[in-house]
C-alpha cells in the first residue's frame, strides 16, 4: 500500500467515525424512539354466526397487550342473549373485562350459535370454564347509546372502528339524535371523532362477484352507511377472507398454554375439527391497526354501492370515501402467518 492510499485510508476512517459516532452516542444515551400511540378500536361483531369474530377478537387482545390498540368498546350485532357474554368472557379471559360490552335490541340472526351459548355456561366442577360478568345480553346496554358514549369520551379524529357483521348498529349510532352523552348527531358524532371504519363487507372480485353475508343480511343499514358514513371507509371483500384460510394445525397446536381455551374450543364447538377456515373478520383488524403494513394492497378511492341484486358495486372516483382491500400470493402467506401468530399469542399476565 502507498503513502498516499495509507492516507487516504486513515481520513476514510476518522470520517467514517464522525458519521458514525452521533448514532452510538443517541443509543448509548437511550434517545428513545417517539411513544408508539395505540390505535383506538370499537369493535362491532356478529359474534357467534362464524368462527372468525372470535378469532378476530384475539388478535385484537394480542395487538393491545403489545401495546399497538386500545380496546375501548365491544358492541354486538347478532340478536342472541350469549353473544354478548362470549364477548366478555373472551376480553375476562384476555385479562380485560372491564371493556364495556353492548348489545343491538331487535336485531337480525336471533337464532343460536353453535358455540357462544356452551361456551359461556361450561363449567369445571360447579364453576364457570370461562368467568365473566356479563351472563345475559339482557343485562348488557343498548349498543347505540354505548357507541354514542363511548365516542363522546375520545380525541377528535382518533377513533377506528371495525365492523365485522351486519351495519346494524352503525347504521342506527349514525341516524342517532342528540342525548346526554353528546349534543351532535351521530353522523357528526362519528365525523368529529372517527378517523376510519374498516370493515368485511361486500364482494370487490374482479369476477364472480355474488351477494356478500354481512351485507345482505341486513341491506337498509349496509345501504345507509356506504352512503353516509362520513369518514373514509376501507372493506374487506368477502374474497380476501376468502384467500386467507386459518390452519388447523394451528388450533391444535398453539393454544396449548393453558388446559381450556376460549378460542380453540370454540373452534372445535363451531365445525367439527379439523378443518381451516377463512380469516375474513380478522383482515379487517389487521388492517386497522396496522395499515401501513403492506399486509394488504388498497384500490383507487370510489364509492359502493349495493345494487338491486344485493351486490355490491365500486364506481372508482377522486372524490370516494370508499376503498377495499387487495391481496397478492405473497401478502395472503405474510397475512396468515401473522394472524396465526396473534390469534395464538398468549395473555398477558
Ligand atoms: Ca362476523
Amino acid at each position: 500500500m502507498n503513502r498516499m492510499l495509507r492516507l487516504s485510508c486513515r481520513w476514510c476512517v476518522v470520517v467514517a467515525g464522525l458519521l458514525v459516532a452521533p448514532l452510538f452516542q443517541s443509543s448509548i444515551s437511550g434517545a428513545e424512539p417517539p411513544a408508539l400511540e395505540p390505535v383506538r378500536l370499537i369493535f362491532d361483531t356478529d359474534m357467534g354466526n362464524d368462527i372468525d369474530d372470535a378469532l378476530a377478537l384475539g388478535v385484537i387482545h394480542a395487538l393491545q397487550s403489545r401495546g399497538e390498540c386500545q380496546l375501548l368498546a365491544v358492541t354486538v350485532s347478532k340478536d342472541n342473549e350469549f353473544a354478548g357474554p362470549f364477548c366478555d368472557l373472551v376480553n375476562t379471559f384476555y385479562g380485560r373485562g372491564k371493556i364495556p360490552v353492548g348489545v343491538v335490541r331487535k336485531g337480525v340472526t336471533p337464532e343460536d350459535s353453535r358455540y357462544i351459548k356452551e361456551s359461556s355456561l361450561a363449567q369445571d366442577e360447579g364453576k364457570l370454564r370461562y368467568p365473566h360478568a356479563l351472563l345475559s345480553g339482557k343485562d348488557a346496554p343498548e349498543a347505540t347509546g354505548l357507541l354514542r358514549k363511548v365516542l363522546s369520551e375520545q380525541p377528535d379524529g382518533s377513533v377506528v372502528m371495525i365492523v365485522v357483521g351486519f351495519s346494524t348498529n352503525a347504521s342506527r349510532l349514525l341516524d342517532s339524535p342528540a342525548d346526554d352523552h353528546s349534543p351532535l348527531t351521530g353522523r357528526e358524532l362519528i365525523a368529529k371523532k372517527c378517523k376510519l371504519l374498516s370493515m368485511m363487507a361486500g364482494n370487490f372480485a374482479a369476477e364472480g362477484r355474488s351477494k356478500e353475508y354481512n351485507v345482505h343480511v341486513d341491506i337498509p343499514s349496509a345501504t345507509n352507511v356506504f352512503t353516509n358514513w362520513p369518514t373514509p371507509i376501507v372493506a374487506s371483500g368477502f374474497e380476501i377472507g376468502n384467500a386467507i384460510t386459518y390452519p388447523a394445525k394451528s388450533i391444535e397446536n398453539d393454544y396449548r398454554y393453558v388446559k381450556h381455551h376460549p378460542l380453540r374450543e370454540a373452534y372445535g364447538l363451531y365445525q367439527k375439527m379439523p378443518y381451516d377456515r377463512q380469516t375474513w373478520d380478522l383482515t379487517s383488524v389487521l388492517y386497522a391497526v396496522r395499515p401501513d403494513r403492506d399486509y394488504f394492497g388498497l384500490s383507487a378511492t370510489g364509492t359502493i354501492t349495493v345494487d338491486d341484486k344485493q351486490v355490491t358495486q365500486f364506481a372508482a372516483g377522486p372524490t370516494g370515501r370508499h376503498r377495499y382491500l387487495t391481496v397478492n400470493p405473497e401478502q395472503i402467506a405474510r397475512v396468515r402467518e401473522a394472524l396465526v401468530q396473534l390469534a395464538s399469542q398468549p395473555p398477558m399476565r
